[in-house]
C-alpha cells in the first residue's frame, strides 16, 4: 500500500467528525456521465453551462428538459458503485454531494447533504412550492404546475440560482467543523460548493482528495490519490 494511501487511510481512521465531498466522478464508475470529461463528459453534446440555466430553460424548454429527461432514464438503469458503497457503511461520515443522482442513497448513506438538488423531482419554476417525485424510468417530459399554471422543471440548482438555504448552512457549519474532509471526483470548479475545500483546510481539517487527475483541489490536499474513486475509496475507509 502506498505511503499516501496509508496516511489516507490513518487520517480518516483516527477522524472524529469525518466529511465527505463529492463531485460527478463519484458516479462515474455507475456509468453516469461527469460534466466536463472532454470525452464523455455531458459538455461534449450540451454545454451544461447554458442548458443548466434559467436562460437555457427559457431559451430552449424542449431542449433542456429532453436532456434532463435523457439522465433521468440513464440513472434508473445504473446501480451505486464499490466507492458509494464504502462511504455508505462510514455511518460517522457526513457526505456532501453536489451530484443530483441518488445512489449514495441507494447505497444506505443516510447523513446525505444535498447542494444542487435531485434529479428524483420536478418543482414549480414559478417559485409556488409545488413539487412532486418523477419516475425516472418514466420522466414526465414538459408539464406544468397544477397549482399555479408556471413550468415546472427538476428539482436541480441551476447555475445562477441559489444554493437551497438549509442545505447550504448545514455543509458549511460541517466543512467548519471536520477534521478530516475526503474530497471524491469533483472537479472543484463550481462554485460556492468548491469553496468548502478551503473553508474546512482553514479550520484544520486534513484534506485528502481522490480524482483520476490533477485538479484545482491539488494544491490544497493533504494527501492526494489519483487513481478511480471506486479503487481508492474502499481502500481508504476499509
Ligand atoms: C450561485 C445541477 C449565487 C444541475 C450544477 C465566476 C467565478 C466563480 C463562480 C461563478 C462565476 N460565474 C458564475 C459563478 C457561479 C457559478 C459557478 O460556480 N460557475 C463556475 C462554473 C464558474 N455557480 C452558480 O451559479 C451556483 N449558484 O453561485 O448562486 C448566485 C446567484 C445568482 C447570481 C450569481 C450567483 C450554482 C451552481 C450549481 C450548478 N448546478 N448541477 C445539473 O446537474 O444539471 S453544477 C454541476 O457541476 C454538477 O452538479 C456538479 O456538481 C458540478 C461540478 O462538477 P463536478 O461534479 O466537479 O463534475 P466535473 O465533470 O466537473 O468533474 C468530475 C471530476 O471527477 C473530474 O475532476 C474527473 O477527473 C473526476 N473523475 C472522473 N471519473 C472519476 C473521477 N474521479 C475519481 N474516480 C473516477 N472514476
Amino acid at each position: 500500500m502506498s505511503r499516501a494511501l496509508e496516511e489516507g487511510r490513518r487520517a480518516l481512521a483516527d477522524a472524529v467528525r469525518p466529511v465527505s465531498l463529492s463531485g460527478a466522478g463519484l458516479s462515474a464508475e455507475s456509468g453516469i456521465a461527469t460534466f466536463r470529461n472532454p470525452r464523455t463528459g455531458l459538455w461534449t453534446r450540451f454545454d451544461p453551462q447554458v442548458l443548466a440555466s434559467p436562460e437555457g430553460f427559457a431559451a430552449d424548454p424542449d431542449t433542456v428538459i429532453g436532456w434532463y429527461d435523457e439522465r433521468r432514464r440513464q440513472l434508473s438503469q445504473t446501480e451505486p458503485n464499490a466507492a458509494h458503497q464504502a462511504l455508505a457503511v462510514k455511518t460517522d461520515m457526513v457526505h456532501i454531494t453536489q451530484n443530483v443522482d441518488d445512489l449514495l442513497e441507494r447505497a444506505g448513506a443516510t447523513n446525505v447533504v444535498r447542494l444542487h438538488g435531485s434529479l428524483l423531482a420536478d418543482r414549480c419554476h414559478g417559485g409556488c412550492g409545488f413539487a412532486a417525485d418523477v419516475d425516472l424510468a418514466n420522466p414526465p417530459g414538459r408539464w406544468t404546475c397544477p397549482h399555479c399554471g408556471a413550468a415546472m422543471r427538476p428539482g436541480v440548482v441551476w447555475f445562477g440560482e441559489v444554493l437551497p438555504p438549509e442545505a447550504w448552512a448545514t455543509a458549511e457549519q460541517t466543512a467548519h467543523e471536520a477534521d478530516v474532509l475526503l474530497v471524491v471526483g469533483t472537479s472543484a470548479v463550481v462554485y460556492p460548493a468548491a469553496a468548502l475545500i478551503p473553508l474546512a483546510r482553514s479550520r484544520g481539517a486534513r484534506v485528502i482528495v481522490v480524482n483520476t487527475e490533477p485538479t484545482d483541489a491539488s494544491d490544497l490536499a493533504d494527501v492526494e490519490l489519483i487513481g478511480r474513486a471506486g479503487e481508492i475509496v474502499p481502500r481508504l475507509l476499509g
